[in-house]
Formats: C-alpha cells, sequence, structure tokens
C-alpha cells in the first residue's frame, strides 16, 4: 500500500525528554500512528538515536532535525516510492539513511516512521497489529516480568543493580498472572513503608527505596510474595537486570552506587550462581558486560544449563551481533528492543535468527517509554513468551498490559498462557 502522507512531530517520553512521533496515511485513508522510546542504560553498538544538541532547547536532548528531516526529506520520497510490504519500507529507509548505524536520518526517526507504517497497514487491512507483524495459528501470551524494585541508572538510590523482576508464571492466564503480579507491587509497597523505606517509584515504575543492599531488595521482594498469598518459585519467580555494563571500569565491576568496591568476571559470576541457590531465580539480563566476551564465555558454561541468560547490551537486538553471539556460544537468550536496531523488519530478522537457533527471545521497553504500545503486540506476534515493561503502575508502562488484556480477550480460546516454561530453567 502506497503513502499518502508522512508527518513526523516532537512529542515526549515519560522522562518529559522529546522524542519522535510519526502519523502515516496510506492511499486508501488508513492512518496510524507510532513513536519512539528512549533509553538509560544504552548499549554502546546500537543505532544512533539523533538529538539536537542544541544546548538552548531541552539540555541538547530535542529532535527537532529528526522530525524535519521526516517532515522534508523523507516524506517527499516516501509518498514517491513503490512500497509492497513492510521490508520494502523499512529498507527504503534504511537505504535513504546511507549509514551503518542509522546515524544520518536518526534510529528514532526511522522506528517510528516503522510502527506508523506497521500500525497503518494493519488498519488498511482490518487486522490487528499482532497479525500484521506475523501471521500464524496459534498465539502465546506472555508472562509479565515486573520490575518492582529500579535502581541502577533508573533511580536515584543506593542500589547497584537496575532491575528486580518478578514473574508471576503459575497462573491459566495472562489476566490472571498481572493480577498476581499487583498484588505482590501492592504488598510490596505496604511492606516498604512499614520497614520504614521510602515509596517513590523509579523511571520503570518499581519502588526506589535506598536498602541496606542489593540482596536486601532479594529479601523484601521474596517477603512481599509471601505476604500477597503465593509461593516463592512455585507461583512466581524472580529476574534481575543488573544491568552491569554501568559498572564496568578498567576490566572490572564496581559498586558504583553503594560501597565502591570492585570485583572480577569471576567473582560476580560467583555471585550470581550464590544468588540462583539462595533465590528463586529464572532468569538474568547482563549478568556481564558488553565488553566482557570472554566473561560472558565463562558464565554461560558456569550457569547456562540453569537459567535464561538474557543479552541485552552485548546484542543490542542487532542480527549480525546475535550471529556472532551464537557462534561463540554467548548466553541463551536475547533481548529484543525495536530502537536498538530500528525498524520492524530488523526487529523481526533479530527474532527470527535468535529462535531458529533455540535462543529465548525476551521482548523489552525502554526506560523512556510513551503510549505507545507496540511492544504488547510484538510479544504476542513472536510467541516469545515474556516481556518486561515496567512495574504495576505509571501508564506507559500500563498501557502494554492494557493492550495485552485486550489482545488475550480478543483471541479467546485460540491463546494460551506461556507459564515457566517459557523461561530457560
Ligand atoms: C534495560 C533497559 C530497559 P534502558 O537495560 O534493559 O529496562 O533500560 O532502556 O535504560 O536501556
Ligand atoms: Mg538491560
Amino acid at each position: 500500500m502506497e503513502i499518502k502522507t508522512l508527518k513526523a512531530r516532537e512529542v515526549l517520553d515519560s522522562r518529559g525528554n522529546p522524542t519522535v512521533e510519526v502519523e502515516i496515511e496510506l492511499t486508501d485513508g488508513a492512518k496510524a500512528r507510532g513513536i519512539s522510546p528512549s533509553g538509560a542504560s544504552t548499549g554502546e553498538k546500537e543505532a544512533v538515536e539523533l538529538r539536537d544538541n542544541d544546548t538552548k532547547r531541552y539540555n541538547g536532548k530535542g529532535v527537532e532535525t529528526a522530525v524535519n528531516q521526516l517532515n522534508q526529506e523523507v516524506a517527499l520520497e516516501a509518498t514517491a516510492v513503490r512500497l509492497e510490504s513492510q521490508q520494502d519500507f523499512d529498507h527504503f529507509l534504511i537505504e535513504l539513511d546511507g549509514t551503518e548505524n542509522k546515524s544520518r536520518l536518526g534510529a528514532n526517526a526511522i522506528l517510528a516512521a516503522s510502527i506508523a507504517y506497521a500500525r497503518a497497514s494493519a488498519h488498511s487491512k482490518g487486522i490487528p497489529l499482532y497479525r500484521q507483524l506475523i501471521d500464524r495459528e496459534g498465539y502465546i501470551m506472555p508472562v509479565p516480568c515486573m520490575n518492582v524494585i529500579n535502581g541502577g541508572r533508573h533511580a536515584d538510590n543506593n542500589l547497584d543493580f537496575q532491575e528486580f523482576m518478578i514473574a508471576p508464571h503459575n497462573a491459566p492466564s495472562f489476566k490472571e498472572s498481572i493480577r498476581m503480579g499487583e498484588e505482590v507491587f501492592h504488598a510490596l509497597r505496604t511492606l516498604l513503608k512499614s520497614k520504614g523505606y521510602y515509596t517513590g517509584v523509579g523511571d520503570e515504575g518499581g519502588f526506589a527505596p535506598n536498602l541496606k543492599s542489593n540482596d536486601e531488595a532479594m529479601d523484601v521482594i521474596l517477603e512481599a510474595i509471601h505476604k500477597a498469598g503465593y509461593q516463592p518459585g512455585n507461583d512466581i519467580s524472580v529476574c534481575i537486570d543488573p544491568a552491569t555494563s554501568e559498572m564496568w571500569r578498567n576490566g572490572r565491576y564496581v559498586f558504583y552506587k553503594s560501597d565502591q568496591r570492585s570485583v572480577s568476571s569471576e567473582e560476580l559470576i560467583a555471585l550470581w550462581d550464590k544468588w540462583i541457590k539462595q533465590y528463586p531465580i529464572v532468569l538474568i539480563e547482563d549478568g556481564l558486560g558488553e565488553n566482557d566476551w570472554q566473561g560472558w564465555k565463562k558464565m554461560t558454561a558456569a550457569l547456562g544449563s540453569k537459567i535464561e541468560l538474557v543479552g541485552d547490551d552485548i546484542f543490542c537486538t542487532n542480527p549480525a551481533i546475535i550471529a556472532e553471539g551464537i557462534k561463540e556460544g554467548i548466553g541463551n537468550s536475547v533481548l529484543i528492543k525495536l530502537n536498538q536496531i530500528g525498524t520492524i523488519t530488523e526487529t523481526l530478522e533479530a527474532v527470527r535468527l535468535a529462535q531458529e537457533h533455540n535462543y529465548n527471545c525476551f521482548i523489552s521497553h525502554r526506560s523512556g517509554e510513551t503510549e505507545d504500545t507496540t511492544i504488547a503486540d510484538l510479544v504476542v506476534a513472536t510467541n516469545a513468551g515474556h516481556i518486561k515493561t515496567g512495574s504495576g503502575c505509571r501508564s506507559e508502562r500500563i498501557a502494554k498490559f492494557n493492550q495485552l488484556l485486550r489482545i488475550e480477550e480478543e483471541l479467546g480460546n485460540n491463546t494460551s498462557f506461556a507459564g515457566l516454561k517459557t523461561f530457560k530453567v
């Protein structure tokens, strides 16, 4: 379907920073929008987010350059080109950009356009977005991995590790699973308050208390699971993203927000091994940093048969890097973030590559999000079985859960809930 108009504008993300929105109208009148998210703990090899760097506006974070290029050059070319599919449109954008890392037009500009086109195409055909992305029999509803305690770059507290998530897997449906998660989230607030801790939330909607240690975050989560009437491990397990690339200094990992001590890769692997024995952990994302491939190999050999080891910064949703990682035996799962690579087509390619090699895919939001719910449809389309899209509050996170509730209702008996078996345990 041909593009009739393409219009971009600068809108805001959940941190109050500018981001790119694109609206596309097809020649048959179908119309839709897409908005790009934005990360804080970004991988070095991510596609480039184009910012104005004009310190007179939004501390340099404006996206007017990206928006102007979309409204002029891209709109002009896009309405002139013949398009048969999403692949056609995405490859048109990639070629027009002409760089390795999408730095000329910006991955934030390209992704917003790619999403808008996917949504408009779905409208044009009168089908849901997940079916537009991948048309298959038998969609699986994901386990929501809810980030109930925030640390690292996502909160102004003393926790070195970025994300402590609960995975309510012992449920008959997504609807029941999200209820269990929310009940634990509320129990955790009461518990933190009773212990005299601050109950304000971080960027992803999880609590951001100043705890005595990273271990205490695990302990209060387990206590909250009990308090809500569930059994840790049986009903609800724990996933973590310590985002260790942020801790990396000269070949060692520094606990940069607490006591400043530093440890080697081997010592960090030993800590994870201890935690796996002590707590019901089913998944560790970025257990080591993006520049520590040797460490990752050791970690995979030591822990890869016990739990899911997800690569985020190390893979950057980039099919070429994922292929290299698979060859080298790095991890057993890939974090999937649309804006790390910049188009729907390349994201689906990354998923296909991972799944073909028996790697899991963990679909993810960014810490800077919006009302755009594309990842909810993406996790269903790919049957990836688990998603992280924040905690039990903040509308930019809840918007994805609400979309998943709608999708589950629409699929009715034609879907099943992923449950514990979705994890590499
Ligand atoms: C991560 C993400 C999302 P950010 O590290 O996995 O939770 O954070 O978007 O800041 O990179
Ligand atoms: Mg991560």
